[in-house]
């Protein structure tokens, strides 16, 4: 009866696990936007840590010395929490989830230091309160925390306890949503049913998984690529056919330019003035439902998208995971016409790989920082402003050998969209969002950079005879800016509006043509290299592409976006939702099966063709199998 009452003694693994799962639930509610549809939603997202801590830390359990074990977990929970606090801060501006190969782009993160510095606030320290606390606990070791080996029977208990939770996660998992692990475009979903830290591991085994199927891939799997490729093609136009042969390309990619500024305002003020004036220009064709098909590459996957017509990766970005692949280029087939061909962008050469890929995609010169000279004041956000970087490659371009090919990357249009005053052409915006506010400041900046750029190339005798293609490359403004967004738009941003909200202009400007036009079409960046190159007289001859000529009478009014968001006339498949197109409002999911069906197989045939690295047992001129010389498998009959 007169037991003294002893306080319960707590272990300090199971501390540690208590205080990382409640940090980790904490961050899916305050910093990542997890849409929760239903209580087993919540119930999977509220246990989805554990299994993998109880795991991790009961590794603890099997180290002898009392030091090593408290330090391990200690080190644990730090690296744990930097995983979190890394996800964190780069979901703040990529509104994703790491993957394992963008943690491996180092070379980019030199230039991401204002946009990180952004996006870390002070609060963020909070989050690592609880190990500070661990290391005190360990120092003082006070009587109410365990810090003894565990004894045989709790350590079995234990992982039947953690093995029990992980299947008990899985089950749930695989209940609320099949296939969750076949399907794997939408990081969002994984992490939701698995967690972060299992979805980490995930990422892990796709990466290896990924390196052994190129060892294993062999040229029968183009067959069938082949098969469905070949059935989707189209004929490519025949009245705009070879308009612009013989020309000099030169393509502009507008930084994060999306379409819903051209021929609007904000607040009075016109956004695009030029751009605008552009639209109704009879030598310029206008494309306003025209979309972007990039993913966590942004900029490089929109160039590479250009210059093969293939997807990028839904993971990762392919300049970075598959720069040694064989491809067959749009610069390729232009420097077989006699072109001279270029890339000119004003940021370290490295930044995405760039130097490394264009040379495996056939450019004959890359002009890149150390090609310009970027005086006092010629520089914000990202690097060289842009109109001091038009005027310069004006310069380059007076030297370059005619025909010449060149795709311009422009950049002072980037994330956080800060400017200096001289730049500021309009008022900001007043949304709770400094981005958004910001954003239409900068897009007008870049627009008074495309108009003096025309400018500097009337003037150095270039302009007549060449063809412009400009394109927004990605999104500016994420779903992290939704609420400012719908005040700007004053609609609700649903998944429907955000698929919309992937449009980014796209402007073919050839002088003196009178071909100009708005084109209502829908197409896709897959869709510029078959487009550019009927334009040029170029025949895309027998390349494996899943894009279409534009102009061409049967375009198929379809576009799949990289996550396996799909967009046709009528509907919009976007979130998981099928939505009609003309009410924005939900509809049967039926109406939209087919579709799924189709940008499923087309995007795992893309993957196919990137991972196997297929394309380098194809000979894009006549058709047919590069290896099986002894056979010469002719995939092209005619
Ligand atoms: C960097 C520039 C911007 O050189 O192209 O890259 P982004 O972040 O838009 O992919
Ligand atoms: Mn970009």
């Amino acid at each position: 009866m007169n037991k003294k009452w002893k306080m319960p003694r707590l272990s300090i693994v199971i501390l540690a696990i208590v205080f990382l799962w409640a940090k980790t639930y904490i961050s899916y509610l305050t910093s990542f936007s997890i849409s929760i549809d239903n209580v087993m939603q919540s119930i999977i997202l509220f246990i989805n840590p554990l299994s993998f801590l109880l795991l991790i830390f009961g590794v603890s359990f099997f180290i002898k010395k009392e030091n090593t074990r408290n330090a391990y977990v200690i080190i644990t929970s730090f690296i744990l929490t930097f995983i979190l606090f890394a996800n964190m801060v780069f979901y703040r501006f990529f509104n994703d989830f790491i993957t394992l190969p963008v943690l491996f782009q180092t070379s980019n993160f030199g230039d991401l230091g204002s946009s990180v510095m952004e996006n870390i606030f002070w609060t963020d320290g909070l989050y690592f309160l609880d190990i500070v606390l661990l290391i005190v606990l360990a120092k003082m070791k006070p009587s109410f925390i365990i810090f003894r080996e565990s004894s045989k029977i709790n350590r079995r208990a234990y992982f039947l306890v953690a093995i029990a939770t992980f299947f008990f996660n899985l089950g749930l998992a695989e209940t609320e949503r099949p296939q969750l692990l076949t399907r794997t475009f939408d990081r969002e979903m994984l992490v939701k049913n698995i967690g972060t830290y299992n979805y980490h591991i995930y990422d892990i085994y796709l990466q290896s998984r990924q390196s052994a199927q190129r060892a294993l891939a062999d040229s029968s799997e183009l067959v069938d690529v082949n098969n469905y490729v070949k059935a989707n093609q189209v004929d490519a136009a025949d009245e705009l056919k070879g308009i612009a042969e013989g020309r000099n390309l030169i393509v502009v990619s507008l930084e994060s330019t999306q379409n819903f500024v051209i021929n609007n305002e904000m607040n009075g003020q016109v956004i695009t003035p030029f751009l605008n004036e552009l639209t109704r220009d009879e030598d310029t064709i206008y494309m306003d439902n025209f979309y972007h098909q990039t993913e966590q590459g942004k900029t490089s996957d929109s160039e590479f998208i250009l210059d093969n017509s293939l997807y990028p990766l839904g993971r990762g970005a392919v300049f970075f995971t598959h720069s040694g692949n064989e491809y067959h280029t749009l610069a390729e087939s232009l420097n077989n016409k006699g072109y001279f061909t270029a890339n000119m962008h004003a940021n370290n050469k490295s930044f995405w790989n760039r130097d490394i890929v264009y040379d495996t995609f056939g450019y004959d010169r890359y002009y890149s920082l150390v090609d310009y000279t970027v005086g006092d004041g010629e520089s914000v956000n990202w690097g060289m402003k842009d109109i001091p970087f038009f005027e310069q490659s004006v310069e380059h371009m007076r030297e370059m050998e005619q025909p010449f090919y060149t795709k311009m990357i422009t950049l002072t249009n980037h994330h956080p969209f800060f400017l200096d005053e001289e730049d500021k052409f309009i008022e900001e915006y007043d949304s709770n969002s400094g981005t958004l506010n910001r954003y239409f400041q900068a897009v007008r900046y870049t627009d008074e950079s495309i108009k003096e750029f025309f400018t500097d190339l009337k003037e150095a005798g270039l302009y007549e005879n060449s063809i412009i293609v400009m394109y927004g490359d990605h999104y500016g403004i994420s779903e992290n800016h939704n609420v400012a967004m719908g005040q700007y738009l004053e609609r609700e941003i649903t998944p429907f509006e955000t698929a919309q909200l992937q449009r980014v202009p796209l402007f073919i400007h050839i002088p003196g043509s009178g071909a100009g036009f708005v084109d209502h079409t829908l197409a896709g960046q897959v869709d510029l290299k078959p487009t550019i190159q009927n334009l040029l007289g170029i025949d895309s001859g027998k390349a494996i592409q899943f894009g279409q000529d534009i102009f061409s009478k049967d375009n198929e009014d379809f576009v799949i976006l990289r996550d396996g968001r799909f967009i046709t006339n009528e509907l919009v498949y976007a979130g998981e939702t099928c939505w009609d197109k003309e009410t924005g409002e939900p509809t049967d999911r039926e109406a939209c099966d087919p579709y799924i069906a189709r940008a499923n197989e087309e995007l795992a045939y893309n993957d196919e063709i990137i991972y196997g690295d297929l394309l380098r047992f194809y000979d894009a001129e006549n058709g047919r199998l590069k290896s099986d010389e002894d056979t010469e498998t002719i995939l092209n009959e005619e």
